[in-house]
């Protein structure tokens, strides 16, 4: 398994960046002292990290989380942390625009207070819950995880989050819940992708797992990154996240969790479900029809440092492999 406590030597790079440096506070802090950790970091690096990054207020029910989370639960190992700026500024958050920086530019238009997920289908427990209630059962982890996006691109960020699994398993899913379908906010008023009109996507953004996907101890409801709330351009106030799936599968923004019988039918896999499947694993020996994805640009890169890794089957989580013994990945991508 992947959750493992870290060996204090694998902080050398710290001092060399703001993000080293937010993993080595955390490494030795431990749980006690992380509550302060958002004041301490030197003047310097705090401003660095959020350099042109504009900081709301954070809510009571994260700072009530803070004192208990695990820190550091799952790491990508010795890969170095794609830094802050990068995380909230090359963001793909269609509802927003289709450019990288347009989520930035335009997602604070999204109203996240109050906020409400509505759970339904195939459970005993369904209903409406507030932010607040969804979150307070659970004590929230930091996951380090690979992110690869089908476009070739990928980066490692810093997670704060608790299991899928956890959620579901409150909502108590009936012997007939074999899929969970998920939802994001439609809200075109505050959303000037979906207002475009250029865009072909059918809103509201749809995503899908299979059950024991969901229930799978690496799926991830993310409330926070680099020990914040998330900011709207990823997804707040509650997103997805699947690691070893292409980033299409983490969807943002979600109002809707419902646990059906049938396979959802999902925004890319409508769109263009030659080029993108229900399972978007990500595999290196299935190419996208118009690109390889045996490679992917990591994050931060540049002209002069492209920066291209080898990728890897199920990104690196090969404890997802038994999943899909049975199941041909070039037929189910
Ligand atoms: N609602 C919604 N969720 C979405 C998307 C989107 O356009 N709309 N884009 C997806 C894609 S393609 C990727 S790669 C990831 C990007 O997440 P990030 O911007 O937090 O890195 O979000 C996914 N979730
Ligand atoms: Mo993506």
């Amino acid at each position: 398994m992947l959750i493992k406590t870290p060996s204090p030597s694998a902080a050398r790079e710290c001092d060399v960046t703001p993000e080293a440096h937010y993993l080595s506070r955390r490494r030795f802090m431990g749980a006690a002292g992380a509550a302060l950790a958002m004041g301490a970091l030197p003047a310097r690096a705090e401003a660095e990290r959020y350099a042109g990054v504009e900081l709301g207020a954070t809510p009571a029910w994260f700072t009530e989380k803070l004192p208990e989370i695990r820190w550091q639960a799952v790491t990508a190992g010795e890969e170095a942390l794609t830094p802050y700026a990068d995380v909230t500024h090359y963001n793909n958050f269609y509802e927003f625009g289709t450019s990288k920086g347009d989520p930035a530019r335009y997602a604070d238009k999204l109203v996240i207070e109050p906020w409400s997920v509505m759970i339904d289908g195939e459970v005993a427990r369904p209903g409406p819950v507030s932010l607040e209630q969804l979150v307070q059962p659970h004590r929230l982890e930091e996951r380090i995880y690979r992110l690869r996006c089908v476009e070739a691109w990928s980066m490692v960020i810093p997670w704060l989050g608790f299991p899928l699994a956890e959620l579901l398993k409150r909502a108590e899913p009936t012997g007939k819940a074999r899929y969970v379908r998920f939802e994001t906010q439609l809200a075109p008023e505050q959303m000037a992708g979906v207002r475009s009109g250029f865009s072909l996507i059918d809103w509201p953004y749809v995503e899908g797992l299979r059950m024991d996907e969901a229930m799978h101890p690496l799926t991830l409801m993310a409330v926070g990154l680099y020990g914040r709330v998330l900011p709207n351009q990823n997804g707040a106030p509650l997103r997805l996240v699947v690691p070893w799936k292409y980033g299409f599968k983490s969807i943002k923004s979600i109002v809707r969790i419902s646990l059906v019988a049938e396979r959802p039918q999902t925004t890319w896999e409508k769109l263009a479900p030659d080029e993108y499947g229900f399972y978007a694993n990500v595999n290196p020996q299935v190419d996208h029809p118009r690109w390889s994805q045996a490679t992917e640009r990591r994050l931060p890169n540049s002209l002069f440092s492209p920066n291209v890794i080898d990728t890897r089957l199920f990104n690196g989580y090969e404890e997802v492999a038994s999943l899909y013994s049975d199941l041909d990945l070039r037929k189910y991508y």
